[in-house]
């Protein structure tokens, strides 16, 4: 089989979603294997009817929860859902992953509920275009829906949520001087606020501090991102969730934000792209002759430019 055929067949079979052909482009994608660019290239042309929702915020808000009972919400209206949840991996916390995947347990059964975690591990400047692919993957393969959670904490996931077509912000009470503490880039790319762990003391105040800061803050496009309290391990306030979500993507500002969507993406890909030309040996190498004072860095970056260009 020639690799343009093996190529094209595997594409059909993600248009027809089998579960098989579509992990397995999951593991190229994940990896930047050189056939999944090939893939998505071919995949490409049948997507942009998916939705794409990002999840975030700080790690146990209740993000997993609320994307489970966000899953069970979205199959009651007969949607399809792809999740794309991007974990933590530190040294010291092992166990995000199998928490996720256990929550979510509950939807392994349904062939209409496709789930990946993906490792933030490794993936050297290539988080943000590999998570994006997968979606894009999601999208290829028909599912209505794809919820991308990923943790607020590093630059990477915030980016990754801001390229969404809506994106929630999971918040929960109680979380010192609330508002304040609240890493800012999560903020800024809030359409929807979610305050999660509305059963525990202190959702009020937080509904307020959040209020005041929304009427200081001035958006380019004049969104008031909506504030939705929801206690998710209940499954409360979902379909008011879900509701807020949509009511920013029915703005009609929809062509607009999705070319400045794209700025940020395309950015990364090319990032991405640039890296890929010079391996991380390369770079040793370079990094121990410029500290003997062997070579000049600035030559160095500029011989490697010019090699992209070849
Ligand atoms: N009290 C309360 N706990 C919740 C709620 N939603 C989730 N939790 C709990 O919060 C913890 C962290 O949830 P998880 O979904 O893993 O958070 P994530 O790290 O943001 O994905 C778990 O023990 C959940 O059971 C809620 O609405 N109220
Ligand atoms: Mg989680």
């Amino acid at each position: 089989m020639t690799a343009t055929n093996h190529i094209s067949e595997w594409a059909e079979a993600i248009l027809l979603r089998q579960p098989r052909a579509i992990a397995k482009a999951a593991t190229a994608i994940e990896n930047r294997s050189a056939e999944s660019e090939a893939l998505l290239r071919v995949l490409w042309p049948h997507t942009g009817k998916a939705v794409v929702f990002g999840i975030t915020g700080p790690p146990g808000a209740g993000k997993s929860t609320f994307v489970s009972a966000l899953i069970k919400e979205l199959r009651a209206e007969s949607k399809s859902v792809a999740v794309i949840a991007v974990d933590p991996t530190s040294p010291f916390s092992g166990g995000a992953v199998l928490g996720d995947r256990v929550r979510m347990l509950d939807h392994h059964a349904d062939p209409q509920v496709f789930i990946r975690s993906m490792a933030t591990r490794g993936h050297l400047g290539g988080l943000a275009p590999a998570t994006m692919d997968l979606a894009v993957l999601a999208d290829a393969a028909r599912f209505d829906a794809v919820l991308i959670e990923t943790v607020g904490v590093g630059q990477d996931e915030v980016e990754i949520a801001g390229m969404a077509d809506a994106t929630a912000v999971v918040l929960v009470p109680g979380m010192g001087d609330d508002v304040q503490a609240i890493k800012a880039g999560i903020l800024e790319i809030a359409d929807v606020f979610i305050i999660n762990k509305s059963d525990l003391a202190g959702a009020s105040k937080l509904e307020s501090e959040l209020q005041m800061m929304l009427s200081l803050a001035h958006r380019p496009d004049n969104w008031v991102p909506p504030i939705v309290k929801t206690i998710a391990k209940e499954g409360q306030g979902i379909a008011q969730s879900l509701s807020a979500l949509r009511s920013f993507l029915s703005q009609g500002l929809l062509a607009d934000r999705a070319a400045a969507r794209w700025v940020p993406r395309l950015e990364q890909m090319w990032k991405e792209k640039i890296g890929s030309c010079v391996s991380r040996q390369q770079i040793k190498e370079a990094a121990a002759a410029v500290a003997r004072r062997d070579r000049d860095p600035y030559e160095i970056v500029n011989e490697w430019f010019k090699q992209i260009r070849n």
